[in-house]
């Protein structure tokens, strides 16, 4: 367990991939930066190898149940089945289930009969709404065992747990955009060409659903030159009906302003490049999205669509936050994700060459506007020393109040 000072803890974090990359492209990104900048002995489960390894090369998808695989210090575990055999030996000092996921059943046993018991986290997901503030840190008490949980809100204010983000990150991008030579290099290694590379980039990351092909014509039809770059795989229907051809990596076709590529599917640290070489960037999800806001760049986000339009409440709920006073922004936005107003004198109903011009014209004070809210998120610190210290204190706590672990 925990020890009273110096010795870093162990942890445990367990990831079922329910679909995409964006579970397990959080937990990996929480798992690196746990071990790399806190000397946290961390050990990932996760339920699907063939994804993580889209996203990090180094994993083997063919590992068995029992193999463990070291990747970058990370202790790797395919969580195959819910009765494996575990001991309180085999208990890490701090236990982080993503997304509440429900941990195996002997596991939970084996958490329970430690002394002291783990400290035990339930990492939800980011949302913008206020609710969040009431909900961060609350514990939950384990209907049958001595155990208690704690939700741990990732979120845009300091009564969050704020944003995952590594320690050099900032200084990573400023480097990486204020030199010309580098971003021409990363994206001719891409294949991308000069012409391509003097317009216009726009990154695209969305779902199927996304109105791509309204879009692609208005930027056809655009004033000026845009090269659309899109990892293979994504928005395939939309991407293979404007080449004509099959959407792999490498295909190319230019019509009228619009110049649509085909990249690579990139490793996660790529991935990061080519959003900070890009001069707007189309995200999804959660983790993309977080990371479009960490290269200060103007965005466009594609929500996770929930039941009952609840995505288009948390999409509104961003965008409140993050720029009420950004009208092009906010029309774009709420369009892209269906969520603008039937009315048709909304903003977010015009049509779509103009709400595109609309974004562009303002894209100056936007990209303004964006380096100053990555700084005003950095104030709230990372999410991965805020998770420490919360468990750190949670331990306390209990060897405060009674000696004795709770859960
Ligand atoms: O893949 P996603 O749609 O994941 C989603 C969200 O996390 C959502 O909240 C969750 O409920 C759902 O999954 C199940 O989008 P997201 O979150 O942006 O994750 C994509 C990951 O893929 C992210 O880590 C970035 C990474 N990525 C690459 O590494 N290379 C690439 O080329 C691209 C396009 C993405």
């Amino acid at each position: 367990m925990l020890s009273t000072v110096h010795r870093a803890p162990s942890l445990a974090l367990f990831c079922k991939v329910v679909d995409n990359y964006g579970d397990i492209g959080i937990c990996w990104r929480l798992a690196r930066q746990l071990q790399r900048e806190h000397g946290v002995a961390v050990t990932l489960w996760v339920d699907d190898l063939v994804s993580f390894q889209r996203l990090c090369p180094q994993v083997s998808a063919a590992a068995g149940a029992q193999q463990q695989q070291l990747v970058e210090a990370v202790a790797v575990r395919h969580w195959r089945a819910d009765d494996e055999a575990f001991t309180p030996a085999d208990v890490a000092d701090i236990v982080v289930e993503f997304f509440g996921v429900d941990l195996p059943a002997t596991y939970i046993q084996a958490m329970a009969a430690c002394t002291p018991r783990p400290v035990w986290l339930n990492l939800e997901g980011l949302s913008a709404e206020e609710w969040v503030e009431g909900c961060h840190r609350l514990p939950s008490m384990h209907p049958r065992l001595p155990l208690t949980k704690h939700f741990f809100f990732p979120g845009f204010t300091e009564r969050t747990g704020g944003l995952l983000r590594e320690a050099a990150l900032g200084q990573q991008r400023r480097l990486f955009q204020s030199d010309p030579a580098a971003i021409d290099a990363f994206l001719a290694q891409l294949g991308v060409a000069a012409s391509e590379r003097a317009a216009c980039k726009v990154s695209l990351f969305c779902y199927p659903s996304a109105p791509v092909a309204a879009l692609f014509n208005a930027w056809e039809h655009g004033a000026a030159p845009l090269t659309c770059l899109v990892p293979e795989g994504v928005a395939v229907q939309a991407v293979e009906t404007f080449l004509g051809a099959p959407g792999s990596v490498g295909a190319v076709v230019r019509r009228g302003a619009l110049t649509l590529r085909v990249v690579p599917f990139l490793p996660q640290r790529d991935y990061d490049k080519l959003l900070w070489a890009c001069d707007i960037n189309f995200v999804r999800g959660e983790d993309s999205f977080v990371r479009a806001q960490w290269a200060a760049r103007p965005f466009i986000w594609h929500i996770y669509e929930q039941d009952e339009a609840l995505h288009h409440v948390k999409l509104r709920a961003f965008l409140e936050r993050y720029a009420c006073d950004q009208a092009p922004l906010h029309a774009l936005s709420l369009r892209w994700n269906g969520a603008h107003d039937a009315d048709a004198a909304s903003s977010s109903s015009a049509a779509w060459p103009e709400l595109w011009a609309r974004f562009d014209a303002a894209r100056l004070p936007m990209a303004r506007h964006c380096e100053r809210w990555e700084e005003r998120m950095r104030t709230h610190g990372d999410l991965t020393a805020n998770l420490l210290a919360f468990a750190a204190a949670v331990q306390a706590d209990a060897r405060q109040n009674s000696g004795i672990m709770p859960g």
